[in-house]
């Protein structure tokens, strides 16, 4: 008798005790869950964003304009309240709405400016010009590059399935939160736009522990690479960031090259062996983050998709 009442007894007070710590397994996870999406969808989404609904249209004013090279354009906009974010995460991007020659066009941009920036918000913006194979090249580039100072844009966002934010955890599909220990990115001209904003966040956050950044960077000239000074100094100030500066067209002969300190120059076109002697090694916490012109894009997918990269993301 004595041994049948007892053993109930244990196996009850047992099964209570999984019970109790599945239960709490699952409330941990849940508040942690719920932590990150407080964290991902409020507090770094941002205090006062400007957007918030992508269906919703809003008006910016054009405030300047800089070249950043011959043919990239810095654009700064200002937000209607000086208290304001934009609202969107490193990564993301936004839509730009215009009436040319009586159509209405939109194109998408990647802000580079720092998310959490108030008031104000920059883009930059490669102006192509028209050519003989594509007469109508560069439509809306050409038309904000001739906007003048003081107009009103229509914008509207966010948008991208892909945001950072912060040690190495992006919002993916605006719902799941991934961690990565190496961010392996590749970019080519204006494709430098999405990796920038999340390269200067990881930097600014300089956590011992954060995600090791290794970003190879395409042009066809020195003259054309974007924020050329800020990426070197990055390389040189960081053990986390390396950079691989790669041109397609040799300008200057080899001898006459500055010495590469920390960051790596090369002229060669993209191929198996520039990714394998550059990104981290194949693995599951790697990411790899690709944005450049078409062809290039198909090629680095390709190319790190047989190297045996698992977590490949084309902006
Ligand atoms: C998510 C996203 C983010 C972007 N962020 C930026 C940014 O931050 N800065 C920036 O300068 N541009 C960015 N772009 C490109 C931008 O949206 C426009 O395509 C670009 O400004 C050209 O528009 P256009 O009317 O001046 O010239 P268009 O005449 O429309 O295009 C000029 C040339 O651009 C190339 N091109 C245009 N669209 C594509 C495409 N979908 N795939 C491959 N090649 C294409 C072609 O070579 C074309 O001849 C982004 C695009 C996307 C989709
Ligand atoms: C940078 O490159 C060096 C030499 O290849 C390598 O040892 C280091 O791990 C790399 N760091 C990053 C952040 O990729
Ligand atoms: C190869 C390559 O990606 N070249 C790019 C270098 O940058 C310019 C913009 O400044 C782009 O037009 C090129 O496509």
């Amino acid at each position: 008798m004595t041994c049948c009442h007892s053993k109930p007894a244990t196996m009850t007070h047992q099964l209570v005790v999984v019970a109790i710590s599945i239960g709490a397994f699952a409330a941990l996870a849940y508040s942690i869950n719920n932590y990150r999406k407080w964290k991902s969808g409020k507090s770094r989404r941002h205090a006062k964003p400007f957007l918030t609904n992508k269906h919703e249209s809003k008006t910016v004013t054009l405030i300047s304009k800089e070249s950043v090279t011959h043919d990239v354009r810095l654009f700064r906009f200002q937000l209607p309240n000086s208290d304001n974010t934009l609202g969107i995460l490193a990564g993301e991007h936004i839509k730009l709405t215009a009436d040319i020659a009586s159509r209405t066009m939109f194109r998408f941009y990647s802000p580079i400016s720092k998310p959490e920036e108030k008031g104000y918000f920059e883009i930059i913006m490669k102006i192509y010009s028209p050519n003989s194979e594509n007469p109508n090249q560069g439509t809306f580039s050409r038309y904000m590059d001739s906007l003048p100072l003081d107009s009103d844009i229509t914008i509207s966002g966010p948008f991208g399935r892909f945001g950072y934010l912060s040690n190495g955890d992006f919002l993916v599909n605006a719902k799941a939160v991934m961690k990565y220990k190496s961010i392996a990115m590749i970019s080519g001209g204006s494709g430098l736009t999405p990796m920038l904003p999340i390269i200067r966040e990881v930097i600014k956050e300089n956590h011992i522990n954060g995600p090791k950044l290794s970003l190879i960077y395409t042009n066809k000239t020195e003259d054309d690479v974007i924020q050329s000074d800020e990426l070197k100094r990055y390389a040189h100030t960081h053990d986390s960031f390396n950079l691989t500066l790669v041109f397609t067209r040799l300008m200057k002969k080899e001898s006459d090259r500055q010495d590469p300190v920390k960051w790596i120059e090369k002229f060669e076109r993209i191929d198996e062996s520039l990714f394998s002697n550059t990104f981290p090694k194949p693995q599951e916490n790697v990411l790899v983050l690709i944005c450049g012109p078409k062809g290039m894009n198909e090629a680095a997918k390709l190319i790190c998709t047989s190297l045996g990269y698992p977590n490949i993301h084309v902006f």
